[in-house]
């Protein structure tokens, strides 16, 4: 359930475990939902970060933003890393500690991924989280296997010439207690799935889409703009799988009737990265977005 601004602004969460006046950008989803994932999570949590933005923005120890405890791992390691600790913390018999792996799209759905099929599959008892760029943002904006067709970076200059990956659909094939969607340009909705997910037992994976004002070209003051675009035409579908049920959720729930989703371009055009897409190639996203959405109506069907 999204919580009112209101309750959002209630003393029960007015602590903070990510301290203002780190180096995020301004505008910076990734930061905006870490601090949000937190405040859910409360002072025991253990969060480790593969090499990526994160562990440049939370800056270096003594002046380091987060207030709970925070490894910078390597760049393919950090699902073994929460691994070694949740074996570490089971062993000494400590039950109520989050570990979290908090990572870019590049340090999941590239090279971070037969780490975390590995987690996953034997069963930890950790969450996962990619806040997904969509780029690998820290080293200057290349591709990964998770930015959209079309989108210029600096290893694709014409537009990436194919689609991205689904890897909220690959870790959903894993058949793991949890895995959603979450928009990570809205506190709101990082802070009600985190907190709804907490309390599982198991390995959970959250896909938060994090839009990045100086990668993807747009000025810093729209990221609630565009994070709530992504949803409204259907790009970014806000979904969940628990124990194996799917169900759409928040806005998304009324899209899959079509009439009721804005057309890509709305999103697309507000963008830099997509400023060489012809018509063409908006078309070729509509396509693909209605076919993911015509994926989703027979899933949705398949369970009634
Ligand atoms: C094995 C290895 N290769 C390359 C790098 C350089 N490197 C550090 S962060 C990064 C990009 C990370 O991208 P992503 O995971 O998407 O996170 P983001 O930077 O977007 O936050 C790269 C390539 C590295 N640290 N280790
Ligand atoms: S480059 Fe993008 S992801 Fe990295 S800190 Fe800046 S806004 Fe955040």
């Amino acid at each position: 359930m999204i919580m009112s601004l209101k309750e959002m602004l209630s003393d029960d969460f007015s602590e903070e475990f990510l301290l203002c006046g780190n180096s995020a950008c301004s505008g910076c989803a990734s930061e905006l939902a870490l601090r949000w994932a937190l405040k859910a999570l409360g002072s025991k949590t253990v969060v480790v970060a593969p090499a990526s933005c994160t562990n440049v923005y939370i800056g270096l120890w003594p002046g380091a933003a987060p207030t709970v405890p925070f490894i910078n791992m390597a760049f393919a390691a950090g699902a073994s890393a929460a691994s070694g600790i949740v074996a570490g913390y089971e062993a000494l018999g400590k039950t109520d500690i989050n570990v979290m792996t908090w990572a870019g799209d590049g340090g999941t759905v590239d090279i971070g991924i037969q780490a975390l099929s590995g987690a996953i599959e034997r069963g930890t008892n950790f969450i996962y989280a990619c806040y997904d760029n969509e780029i690998y943002a820290n080293t200057g904006t290349q591709r990964s296997g998770s930015t959209p067709f079309g989108a210029i970076t600096t290893t694709t200059p014409y537009g990436k010439p194919i689609h991205k990956k689904n890897i909220s659909q690959i870790i959903a094939a894993h058949d793991i207690p949890y895995v959603g969607t979450v928009n990570g340009a809205d506190p709101r909705d990082v802070f009600a799935i985190f907190k709804k997910i907490k309390d599982i037992t198991g390995p959970r994976f959250v896909h938060l889409l994090s839009p990045c004002p100086p990668g993807w070209r747009f000025d810093s003051s729209l990221i609630a703009e565009i994070g709530r675009l992504a949803v409204d035409c259907g790009i970014w579908i806000l979904w969940e799988q628990e124990n194996g049920e799917f169900h759409l959720r928040g806005k998304s729930r009324r899209l899959l009737d079509k009439s009721n989703r804005k057309p890509v371009d709305e999103y697309i055009k507000k963008q830099g990265r997509f400023r060489k897409m012809t018509q063409e190639g908006i078309n070729k996203i509509q396509q693909w977005v209605d076919g993911n959405w015509l994926a989703i109506e027979k899933t949705v069907k398949g369970q009634c």
